[in-house]
């Protein structure tokens, strides 16, 4: 069933939920990846991402959650995901063009339950990832994310304001921005296969997971070759 894309919508509420854009074959090489990974360094053989026993190992071993983070970006499985056809048209559509770029840091979350210490508070990616806030980021869940665990929070239209002040730092290294909490909040609840694009400057939140599952996902951006991005960004890597 091909996919509507209803760019107007984007641009009114900065953001764009593609429901089933995504199939277990375009998931399977990353997943692959993450259980190799996963098996070598623990010495278990792991042939799902929701076993218990590799999320009670994650969950337990703060090491071996930060080595598989770090780890999984070494290979080409996360850019090759990222680069799916699917996401990279629904791109030009939204961007209003063919030219565009991945940026090359990918990351692949892994939230584990009840760990709130890498919970990303109230944002807009324009913040942290710099460039053209015309980025578009692509949040993309591994597993059903419901509230429980964790679903994104939004605030619809919040990007029309263009780039704004965050002034309240929490967790350590978290800042907020303070004045923004007499907005609508929306609670996007996704299921294996969808996409939550979303424009650079929409607002939006994690969820906590209190669920018992690992919550995984991957956030990649895109933007236009002629826009600038941050170079802590990494590579831009053409999108064909
Ligand atoms: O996945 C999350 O919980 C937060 C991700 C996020 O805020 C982002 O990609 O900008």
């Amino acid at each position: 069933m091909p996919i509507q894309i209803d760019t107007a919508s984007y641009k009114e509420n900065g953001f764009l939920l593609t429901r089933g854009a995504l199939s277990d074959l375009d998931f399977a090489p990353l997943v692959a990846r993450f259980l190799e990974l996963a098996s070598a360094r623990t010495g278990e053989t792991y042939s799902k991402i929701d076993d218990p026993e590799l999320i009670a190992k994650i969950s337990s071993d703060r090491d071996l959650e930060m080595y598989l983070y770090d780890s999984i970006r070494r290979y080409p499985e996360l850019v090759e995901f990222s680069l799916a056809e699917i996401l990279t048209c629904t791109i030009s559509k939204l961007l209003g063009g063919r030219d565009n770029v991945l940026l090359e840091k990918i990351p692949f979350r892994i939230d584990c339950p009840m760990v709130i210490r890498e919970l990303a508070v109230w944002h807009q990616d324009h913040f942290y990832v710099k460039g053209d806030p015309e980025t578009v980021t692509a949040w993309i869940p591994l597993q059903d994310t419901s509230f429980r665990e964790g679903c994104l929070m939004i605030m619809p239209g919040s990007h029309s304001n263009g780039p704004i002040t965050h002034d309240t730092t929490i967790l350590q290294k978290k800042i907020y921005p303070s004045d923004i909490f007499d907005r609508e909040v929306r609670y996007v609840e996704m299921k294996r296969g969808d996409v939550l694009f979303f424009h650079g400057c929409l607002l939006h939140s994690s969820g906590n997971n209190i669920s018992d599952v690992i919550r995984y996902s991957v956030q990649a951006r895109y933007l236009a070759t002629s826009h600038e991005s941050d170079p802590g960004m990494g590579k831009r890597i053409a999108i064909s």
